[in-house]
């Protein structure tokens, strides 16, 4: 809308905040800067105009009692229920959780609803999809009645196999319903309103069979992580450097992650905690994310730790200038606390791994080599704190001094950019890709090594 006259600004503006917030869609108001300097009239009392007002109380965004029974009616005669949660479930912790009780349910994680559950949770298996976990694929194909909530997780090959299992979705969109998913009931509902609903409906199942096998699963999982953690690298294993972040992150921190390799060790290895955020480009895994939401978040929250998970390729496309603007604005923070994890693999990484994976090509040194750069050094150059660290037995101690410092902070952790970030389970043809790109690859050495010692970690006796 463009406004041509001063007294049209009133009903513009109300008209468009309530196009935004009724419909969650971007309104583009024109003013021109002529009009911008002429004094401001209300709307005439004439014909074509009109005098609006502000405010209106939320919809409820509730199904009917009848949708809701039909879909209790499903979930309690399901033995084996799986449940997926997104962003649209950020706000319905405590129903997710009742309800998932009552089901005796497992929960999975679509990548931008990770901070709607807590990872402490012995039934909550985390990420699903190529950056998932296995016991999140495992509750997928062994399920026989899917729940899902907020989400439009698009990977279908990781939802259970469509017939296999009863479906039931909650969006409070209509147009995201049973689109990845057949589902045989969809519902338009508010999350956490719906669950609360939902509740008194449903039978409390009292065969934890299922459940008791998805925590057993789980604690194998975490073990398996924590030896693929702990496998030593070429200098440094960047899940190592998760690894030690999860048991130091501070109450209600605020994680941003950037796309490329690090937003597999973000989804799988990072345990969120009650109170937390996180978020990343979950739907267009744009490049160049990661700092300006961190930026964001503090400008949000500036009471509250940021922590942003970069690669060095982002950092390299915008992330370096994000810094000038963090080292303006962090003296205004009441806590300055904000860490810029930087994994300088002097690669693109996650596609070089996309190159071997998926095309079966080798890595493509023209376009996928960037260049070496002091990330540490140019944080000391904006006045801010460097800290850098090549040592797996120094991370914990680097993450400590990080957390501690008085100013915002980029920890650059000199990684190698030859440790597979392998997705849950790989494919036969996946294998037989990777193995022959590797034959014509001058880095081939390091890369069979480490994946080999990855593979032998889920393997060996009382590792798995
Ligand atoms: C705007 C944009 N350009 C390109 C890509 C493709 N892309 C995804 S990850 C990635 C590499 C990221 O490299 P880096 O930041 O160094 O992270 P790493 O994978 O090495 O951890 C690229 C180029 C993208 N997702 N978005
Ligand atoms: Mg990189």
């Amino acid at each position: 809308m463009q406004a041509s006259v001063p007294a049209q600004i009133r009903h513009m503006i109300d008209r468009a905040v309530r196009i935004a917030s009724a419909r969650r869609v971007v309104t583009c108001l024109i003013l021109p800067n002529d009009l911008q300097l002429m004094p401001y009239q209300d709307p005439p009392m004439a014909h074509g105009a009109t005098h609006t007002g502000v405010g209106y109380a939320l919809p409820a965004k509730l199904p009917d009692e009848g949708t809701l029974r039909e879909a209790a009616s499903i979930l309690n005669s399901g033995k084996k229920v799986a449940m997926l949660v997104g962003a649209g479930a950020l706000g319905a912790t405590d129903e997710v959780i009742a309800v998932a009780d009552k089901l005796q349910a497992g929960c999975a994680k679509a990548l931008l609803g990770k901070a709607a559950l807590p990872d402490d949770l012995p039934w909550v298996t985390g990420s699903l999809g190529l950056l998932g976990t296995k016991p999140s694929w495992d509750l997928m194909q062994g399920c026989d009645t899917f729940l899902m909530v907020g989400s439009s997780f698009p990977y279908s090959e990781f939802l259970p196999k469509p017939g296999s299992a009863r479906g039931v979705q909650i969006d409070i969109d209509a147009a995201s319903l049973s689109l990845r998913y057949p589902m045989e009931l969809s519902m338009v509902g508010d999350s956490a309103t719906t669950l609360r609903a939902l509740l008194p409906l449903l039978e409390q199942k009292t065969d934890t069979s299922w459940r008791g096998g998805i925590e057993k699963g789980l604690q194998s999982w975490w073990k398996q992580l924590e030896e693929r953690a702990m496998q030593s690298a070429e200098p440094l294993n960047p899940q190592r450097v998760f690894w030690e972040l999860s048991p130091r992150l501070p109450e209600n921190a605020i994680i941003t992650a950037d796309s490329g390799s690090v937003a597999n060790w973000y989804a799988r290895d990072l345990k969120m905690r009650r109170g937390m955020k996180a978020s990343l480009s979950g739907g267009l895994a744009s490049l160049g994310a990661g700092t300006p939401y961190a930026m964001a978040a503090k400008m949000a929250y500036p009471e509250r730790t940021v922590i942003a998970c970069m690669g060095d390729g982002a950092m390299q496309m915008n992330g370096l200038n994000v810094m000038i603007t963090i080292s303006k604005y962090w003296r205004q923070w009441s806590n300055p606390k904000l860490i810029v994890l930087v994994l300088n693999n002097r690669d693109l990484n996650q596609v070089t791994w996309e190159e071997r994976v998926t095309l079966g090509a080798g890595k493509t040194e023209s376009t996928q080599s960037i260049p070496d750069f002091p990330y540490h050094k140019y944080a000391e150059l904006l006045g801010l704190k460097g800290i850098f660290v090549d040592h797996p037995d120094k991370v914990g101690a680097a993450w400590d001094e990080a957390l501690s410092a008085d100013r915002p902070v980029i920890l650059e952790a000199y990684t190698d950019p030859n440790v597979p970030p392998l997705p849950p389970h790989i494919t036969l043809k996946d294998a037989r890709n990777f193995m022959t790109s590797l034959l014509d690859e001058p880095e081939r050495a390091s890369v069979i090594v480490n994946s080999a010692k990855e593979m032998l970690a889920s393997v060996l006796p009382g590792k798995g």
